[in-house]
């Protein structure tokens, strides 16, 4: 059987005052612990060097030169490379990104064992607004900060098992997970800061959880993927936002969870051949799709 150590590190609170340095250090004794745990790959958050910026009104430039990273890896995040190298271990990275032209997008990177950079994506769907909304709460400033990913929905193949990549809100669209699965992932990794109150309308505070896990085990059940997810979470200067990082499986079933809402490691070994099951028989996509009658999907 093939299998894979496959780790979820979710991240509590990082406040507004905390150094990149101070982060670094914190997802390294993860990383620690993920390989004293047996794991071979460790996902990170989304935004996961930073507070979750985009809810605060500041202009497009005072945001790049406090929260971005110009290069990656850059002076704070190489000993993170380095000890990736050491143990030997894999991971995913969320971080806002300034291209050397200047485009801020919100990237991931995959990682390998070597502590090589072997995939990007920027993330496509970006939820919130553009507009300042001084009634609201607290702002969510996507749609400002960074523009739409230019990279689509690939896969790499990372240390011989075929990865993708989403960030946050991609994570509720069917769409991304297909996208990914046609191409044969095995596993789709992702990060995510979401805030436990709604500012667009009165959502129930429970809903705000039970959404993200129906996404999460919908998407592996229908696609024969496992799913790894990881939440930057708990009060970031008086905002809260929500746990439940959780690896899984391609049964739809949740094999790990997170109980806290601060640092903690989540750990399993991955059954890679789970999947396959899935894939040959109940979602066999070459027998079974019929593409002609989704041509809507991409023509709205
Ligand atoms: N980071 C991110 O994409 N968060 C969104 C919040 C949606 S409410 C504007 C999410 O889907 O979790």
């Amino acid at each position: 059987k093939r299998s894979l150590g496959l780790a979820v590190a979710q991240m509590g609170a990082v406040n507004l005052a905390d150094t990149r340095e101070s982060v670094v250090a914190r997802l390294m004794a993860m990383m620690r612990e993920a390989k004293s745990r047996g794991a071979e790959f460790v996902v990170f958050p989304e935004l996961a060097l930073t507070t979750f910026f985009p809810r605060y009104w500041m202009s497009e430039a005072e945001a790049q030169q406090r929260f971005f990273e110009p290069a990656m890896p850059g002076p704070a995040t190489q000993p993170l490379f380095d000890l990736a190298r050491e143990l030997q271990m894999g991971f995913y990275l969320g971080y806002a990104e300034l291209t050397p032209e200047g485009q801020p997008f919100n990237t991931a990177i995959l990682v390998d064992r070597a502590g090589k950079i072997t995939g990007k994506y920027r993330k496509i769907h970006l939820p919130g607004h553009s507009e300042h909304k001084p009634e609201a709460p607290f702002q969510h400033l996507e749609k400002k900060f960074f523009e739409v990913g230019d990279l689509g929905f690939r896969v790499f193949d990372t240390d011989a098992v075929r990865m993708g990549m989403c960030i946050c809100n991609d994570r509720r669209w069917p769409e991304t997970y297909r996208v990914m699965a046609l191409q044969s992932a095995e596993v789709v990794v992702l990060g995510y800061n979401t805030p436990s109150v709604n500012i667009h309308w009165n959502e129930p505070a429970h809903l705000r959880t039970s959404t993200h896990l129906v996404s999460l085990q919908s998407a592996a059940y229908q696609n024969g993927i496992w799913v790894a997810a990881a939440a930057k979470c708990g009060s970031e200067d008086g905002h809260h936002m929500i746990g439940s990082s959780v690896i899984v499986a391609p049964t739809g079933e949740i094999v790990a969870r997170a109980l806290s809402e601060e640092d903690e490691v989540i750990c399993v070994k991955a059954d890679l051949t789970l999947g396959e099951f899935f894939r040959e028989h109940v979602f066999n996509f070459a027998k079974h799709r019929r593409p002609e009658h989704y041509k809507l999907i991409t023509e709205r």
